[in-house]
C-alpha cells in the first residue's frame, strides 16, 4: 500500500523535495504555477537552448530546466539548437554564432551583466538571455526564471541589469569547530570534517541561492579568524569548496589573522615592515592562488576587541593592509581590511573611534585594498546613523558591510525585515558633494568614482534545513544580495518579490505579507531602543533588555554608557559641546545634527542628552513619550501576530506554524523589553508612568536577574546556567 502511495506521489511530481515545505528551497521553489499561467508561459519557455559546455553554461541549463519544467509542471527539454517556437536559447557572442549575430549591446553591461529580449530566430520567436561572460547568462536565467515566478509580463521582454557593486560578498563568522559566531541557525554549513573529499549538494545549492540574488564571493571563516585556515591541510579543503562554487561565479575569500606569520610560519614577528614577514604573506599568497586560481583575496579584522594587527608594531593600518596586498597583487587578489577598530584605551566616545582611524589615512592604501565599514559608527543597532566614514574618504576605497544575522535584532525568533533598516543607510544623504551625496553612491563608486566597490553582509546561514533559522529570515539573504546588485533598489519592491517566490502571488497573502515585513523593522526599534538608543541589549549574548548593565570591564561595553540616563535626562551629548561626533559629518548635515530642534526624532538620543520634560512634537514630553514608544512596538507586534494569523489559509502548515510560534515569542520579548526598559528607566527619572500605562509586570530586580543560558550564537561552551530568578509577578 505504502509503495503505491509514494508511486502516485511521485506521478504527480511530489517528490520529497518539492512535497517539503521546511523552507529548504527558499525563494527558488518552482512550485507549479496556476493552470492559466502555466499555458501561457509554456509558450514562452517550450526548450532550453544552448550549445555550450562549460561549467557555469552546464549549471545554467539545468537551472532553466529545472525551473521551468517545476513551474511549468512538465518536462522541459534542453537542446543544442533551435528546433521550434518558444525557445530560451542562452549563450554568450563566444560561444553562440546565433548570439552573435544579434549583435546585441552587451559591452555597456560590464562583464556580469545580462540581456533579456523577445527575438525572432530563423522565423521562430525566441527569448534570449545573453550576456558577454556565462556567469553574466546565469544571473539572467535566474532573472528570467524570477520573472515568471513573480508572473511578470514576459511576452514582448528587452531588458537588461549589470551590478552596480563589483564585490558583492557573504561573510561567514564560521569558526573551524563548526560553531558561528552570531550565528541563530545551527552550525556551520562547511563540514571541514569530510573536505576535501566530500563537498555536499548542500554546498551546490548554497550556490545557487547565491547566485539567483548575484552574490559572487565568500568569505568562508570568521573575522575572529583562526591561523590554521592558511596551512596546507585546510587549504585543501578550501579549494574543494572554490571548485563547487565557481560554476556559480562565487569566489572564496578567507578572513586572515595578522599574526598568521607567527603562529603558522615560525616567525618571531608579524611586523608588516619586516623584509621576512612580507616574504612570507607573498609566499602564502603563491602557495593559496596556486590552488585556487580565482581566489578572492583577505578580509582582515586587525587590532579590534583583541585581535592582533599592524599597531602592535607601532605601524597603522594602511602598512598592514597594503602588506598584505602587495602579496596579492600578482594575483588579482584584494584586501577588504576592516574599519570596525577600538583601541585599548577608552575612547571619549566610542562611536568616533573609526573615522579617527581611517580618515587621517585617505590616500595611504593600495589599489587593491578596500576598507569594509560596518554601516553605522557603532555595531550593527537596530537603528543609529550612516557611519561618517561614507563620504569622508575620497581617495579611499570604501565598502559598506552590514549584518544579514540579526545579532541585535531578537536572533532568529523576531522578525524583521532588515531591507528598510539598509534602505534607509543607503538612502542617507552624506552631502560630501552637495545634496543627493547618497551612501549608496560612495558604495557603489559613482560619488567618488571608485572602480573598487564592496557591500559585504555578515551571514545568517547555518545548518538548519531552512538556512537561517526561520523562513522570514531568508528575506534578509534574499535582500542583501538585491540590494548588494543594486544599492538603489527599494525594499518594498524586493519583499514583494521574495513573498511571491517564497509564498504565493495570492495578492491577499502578498499585501498582508509585504505590510507586515515593511513595518517589522520600525517595530523591533520602537520595543528595543526607541527614540535613538542603542546598545540597551544585555551584554555578550546581545539578546535581550539589560539598560541597567553597568559592571562590564570596558566603560563602552555597558549600556549606561550609551543612554547616559540621570535624573534630569537620557541620551548622549554628541553635539559640540558634547563629544561632538557630529563634526565627523559633513558641515550641512552637523549643523542639523548638532541642535536638538532639528535633530531627527528616531535619532535624537544617539545625539543629545534631553530632558526628561522635553515637550515632543507629539504633545508629550519626552518621558512620557518614550514609554508610549516601548509600548507600541508591543502593540505591533500583537498586529502583527493577528495578521499572520488571518493569512493561515495561504500557507503550509509547516512554515505557517514556525512563523506563528515565533511570533508569539516575539511577542513575550516585546513585552518583556518594554517593562523591563520602563521600570529601569522609571528608577533614574523618578517619574510616575504616564495615564493609562501599565506598570512592569515584575520588578526590577526581577529583570536585572534575568539571563538568556540558552541563547545560540555566543561560541562559550561550558558557561556556567544560573537558575532563573524567582517569579516575583503579583499573584492574578
Ligand atoms: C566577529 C561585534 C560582535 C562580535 C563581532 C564583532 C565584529 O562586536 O558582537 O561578535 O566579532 O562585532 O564585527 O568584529
Amino acid at each position: 500500500m505504502k509503495f503505491v502511495s509514494l508511486l502516485a506521489l511521485c506521478a504527480l511530481g511530489l517528490t520529497a523535495s518539492a512535497q517539503a515545505e521546511d523552507g529548504y528551497d527558499l525563494w527558488l521553489r518552482y512550485h507549479p504555477l496556476e493552470k492559466a499561467a502555466a499555458s501561457h508561459y509554456a509558450a514562452i519557455g517550450a526548450t532550453v537552448v544552448s550549445a555550450s559546455h562549460s561549467e557555469t553554461a552546464n549549471v545554467t541549463r539545468d537551472e532553466l530546466v529545472r525551473g521551468l519544467s517545476g513551474l511549468l509542471a512538465k518536462k522541459v527539454t534542453a537542446r543544442e539548437a533551435i528546433t521550434g517556437n518558444g525557445a530560451v536559447l542562452f549563450g554568450t557572442p563566444e560561444n553562440s554564432r546565433t548570439i552573435a549575430a544579434l549583435h546585441l549591446p552587451l559591452e555597456k553591461l560590464g562583464p556580469e551583466g545580462y540581456l533579456i529580449r523577445a527575438a525572432v530566430v530563423k522565423g521562430k520567436p525566441v527569448t534570449v538571455i545573453a550576456g558577454s561572460s556565462d556567469v553574466g547568462v546565469l544571473y539572467g536565467a535566474f532573472r528570467f526564471l524570477k520573472l515568471i515566478q513573480t508572473r511578470a509580463s514576459i511576452d514582448h521582454i528587452d531588458i537588461a541589469s549589470a551590478p552596480k557593486v563589483k564585490l558583492r560578498l557573504l561573510n561567514h563568522w564560521d569558526n573551524l569547530d563548526g560553531s558561528v559566531e552570531r550565528g541563530y541557525a545551527g552550525s556551520s554549513i562547511f563540514k571541514w570534517w569530510e573536505l576535501p573529499a566530500h563537498s555536499s549538494q548542500r554546498m551546490v545549492d548554497y550556490a545557487r541561492a547565491n547566485a539567483s540574488v548575484g552574490i559572487n564571493g565568500t568569505v568562508l571563516i570568521n573575522v575572529n579568524a583562526s591561523s590554521m585556515i592558511l596551512t596546507r591541510e585546510w587549504l585543501s579543503k578550501v579549494a574543494r569548496l572554490a571548485d563547487t562554487f565557481r560554476p556559480y561565479g562565487i569566489k572564496v575569500y578567507l578572513a586572515a589573522r595578522f599574526s598568521a606569520p607567527i603562529e603558522i610560519g615560525g616567525l618571531k614577528t608579524a611586523d608588516p615592515l619586516d623584509p621576512e614577514v612580507r616574504a612570507w604573506w607573498k609566499n602564502k599568497a603563491d602557495e593559496i592562488y596556486h590552488s585556487i586560481p580565482d581566489f578572492g583575496g583577505f578580509l582582515v579584522k586587525a587590532n579590534s576587541e583583541g585581535q592582533p594587527g599592524p599597531q602592535d608594531y607601532g605601524r597603522s593600518h594602511a602598512d598592514g593592509a597594503n602588506m598584505m596586498a602587495e602579496a596579492l597583487a600578482p594575483h588579482g587578489g584584494v584586501v577588504m581590511w576592516r574599519a570596525f577598530v577600538y583601541s585599548h584605551e577608552v575612547p571619549v566616545d566610542r562611536v568616533k573611534q573609526a573615522y579617527d582611524e581611517f580618515k587621517p589615512l585617505d590616500g595611504k592604501f593600495r589599489d587593491n585594498v578596500i576598507v569594509q565599514v560596518k554601516n553605522g559608527p557603532l555595531d550593527f543597532q537596530p537603528r543609529e546613523p550612516f557611519s561618517p566614514l561614507f563620504g569622508a574618504t575620497p581617495a579611499t576605497a570604501m565598502g559598506m558591510e552590514l549584518e544579514i544575522t540579526k545579532e541585535y535584532l531578537g536572533f532568529n525568533t523576531h522578525l524583521v525585515y532588515l531591507g528598510t533598516l539598509w534602505q534607509e543607510v543607503l538612502d542617507s544623504d552624506t552631502f560630501a558633494k552637495g545634496q543627493g551625496s547618497t551612501v549608496a553612491k560612495v558604495v557603489d563608486g559613482t560619488l567618488f568614482d571608485k572602480k573598487l566597490t564592496l557591500m559585504a553582509g555578515v551571514a545568517n546561514i547555518g545548518s538548519d534545513r531552512n538556512w537561517c533559522g526561520s523562513i522570514f529570515d531568508q528575506a534578509n539573504w534574499y535582500a542583501f544580495g538585491r540590494l548588494a546588485w543594486d544599492p538603489e533598489a527599494q525594499a518594498k519592491d524586493i519583499a514583494a518579490d521574495w513573498v511571491k517566490m517564497t509564498f504565493t502571488d495570492n495578492p491577499v497573502f502578498d499585501t498582508a505579507a509585504v505590510t507586515l515585513m515593511m513595518g517589522s523593522r520600525e517595530t523591533a526599534v520602537n520595543y528595543m531602543t526607541p527614540l535613538g538608543l542603542a546598545h540597551q541589549m544585555g551584554t555578550s549574548g546581545h539578546y535581550g533588555p539589560g539598560s541597567w548593565i553597568d559592571n562590564v570591564g570596558r566603560p563602552d561595553w555597558n549600556p549606561v554608557y550609551y543612554h547616559r540616563a540621570d535624573a534630569q535626562g537620557i541620551g548622549f551629548d554628541r553635539s559640540p559641546s558634547g563629544s561632538d561626533a557630529v563634526s565627523q559629518y559633513a558641515p550641512a548635515l552637523r549643523d542639523r545634527l548638532a541642535k536638538v530642534e532639528t535633530t531627527p526624532k528616531n535619532a535624537l538620543l544617539w545625539f543629545h542628552h534631553v530632558p526628561w520634560s522635553q515637550p515632543m512634537k507629539s504633545g508629550r514630553t519626552l518621558w512620557d513619550e518614550l514609554v508610549a514608544r516601548y509600548g507600541q512596538g508591543v502593540a505591533e507586534v500583537d498586529t502583527m501576530a493577528t495578521s499572520w494569523a488571518k493569512l493561515k489559509p495561504y500557507v503550509d502548515t509547516e512554515r505557517f506554524d514556525i512563523t506563528a510560534d515565533y511570533l508569539r515569542i516575539q511577542r513575550r520579548d516585546a513585552q518583556l523589553w518594554r517593562d523591563a526598559s520602563v521600570a529601569y528607566f522609571a528608577s533614574i527619572s523618578h517619574l510616575p508612568l504616564p495615564a493609562g500605562e501599565k506598570a512592569p509586570l515584575h520588578s526590577l530586580g526581577y529583570y536585572k536577574a534575568l539571563e538568556y543560558p540558552y541563547a545560540p550564537g555566543q561560541g562559550t561552551p561550558g558557561r556556567k546556567i544560573k537558575p532563573p530568578p524567582v517569579d516575583d509577578a503579583p499573584t492574578p
